[in-house]
């Protein structure tokens, strides 16, 4: 049977790849529980430390599965359920992962595929992916996190105007917004998104996982339990080893070896 998440480990990185190219990998239930197992596998998983996301042909996904997952005879369905069972804990998940994710955008995202993009740590698009929130042309609003990720990505005033005008913005445009963070020829595409992912996984573990935790209660924080918050998460990694190491390779004027500890 076909694999509907690939799964490789190079090295410390694991790369994840949505394999349902001729639906440009939109998100069917084989979709969604490939990617359940695989995270929970990665959060289980000390020798991973850096995870790629990414997906197959010239799509990186297209949103909710609209033939298999939407009610085929249309009508009410209750998409709460879905969102709770599937989209809620997917991104919640992503976020709360103490590892670094990128977000290998190859090609068209759209709709919940555009937002699981957003939930990565590290955006980097291809030249030809591009970016819709496809959801007001069929009459329902951005999920997956789209209302949270996107103004404090974009701002207010273009997040309102890519949910309710739903139009398809460039890889390039997306950049220039600040909704990605780099933007790639699509030619070696997946080797220079590799050389990040290593370059990541060679990074102090402990540091990344504070970096991201801080950013993440950022959003909701005020600066003062930030301060705080930054002051408790350094001081953890004032006892690490890799903060010892890394001091001594700079005293060294070699490079540092992290090993996680
Ligand atoms: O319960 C829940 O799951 C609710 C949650 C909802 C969250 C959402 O994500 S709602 C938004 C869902 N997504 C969309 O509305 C996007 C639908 N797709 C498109 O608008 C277009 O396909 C794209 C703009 C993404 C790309 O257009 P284009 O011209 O490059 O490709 P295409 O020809 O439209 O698509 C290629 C094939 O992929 C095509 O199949 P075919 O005709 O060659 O056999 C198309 O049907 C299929 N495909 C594309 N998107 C989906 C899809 N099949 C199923 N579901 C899709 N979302």
């Amino acid at each position: 049977m076909t694999q509907s998440v690939l799964i490789d480990t190079i090295n410390h990185v694991r790369v994840l790849t949505l394999n349902r190219p001729e639906r440009l990998n939109a998100l069917d239930s084989s979709i969604q529980d490939g990617l359940a197992a695989a995270f929970a596998d990665i959060e289980a998983d000390p020798h991973v430390r850096a995870v790629v996301l990414t997906g197959a042909g010239r799509g990186f996904c297209a949103g909710a599965d609209l033939l298999s997952n939407i009610n085929p005879e249309g009508g009410p369905r209750d998409l709460g359920a879905s969102i709770d069972a599937h989209y809620n804990p997917l991104v919640r998940r992503m976020r709360a992962l103490p590892k670094p994710i990128i977000c290998a955008v190859n090609g068209v995202a759209a709709g919940a595929g555009a937002n699981l993009a957003l939930a990565g740590d590290i955006i980097i698009a291809a030249h030809s992916a591009n970016f819709t929130q496809a959801f007001i042309r069929i009459g329902l609003m951005p999920d997956a996190g789209g209302t949270f990720f996107l103004p404090r990505s974009v701002g207010d005033a273009q997040a309102r105007a890519l949910a309710m005008l739903g139009e398809t913005i460039s890889a390039e445009q997306a950049l220039a917004c600040g909704m990605i963070a780099k933007l790639f020829p699509d030619e070696g595409f997946m080797d220079a998104i590799m050389t990040i992912a290593h370059s990541l996984a060679a990074k102090p573990p402990h540091a990344l996982a504070a970096i991201k935790a801080a950013l993440n209660a950022a959003s909701s924080q005020t600066l003062d339990a930030q301060l705080d918050l930054e002051r408790d998460l350094q001081r953890k990694l004032g006892y690490t080893a890799d903060f010892a190491e890394g001091v001594a390779a700079f005293r060294e004027k070699r490079p540092a070896k992290f090993i996680g500890a």
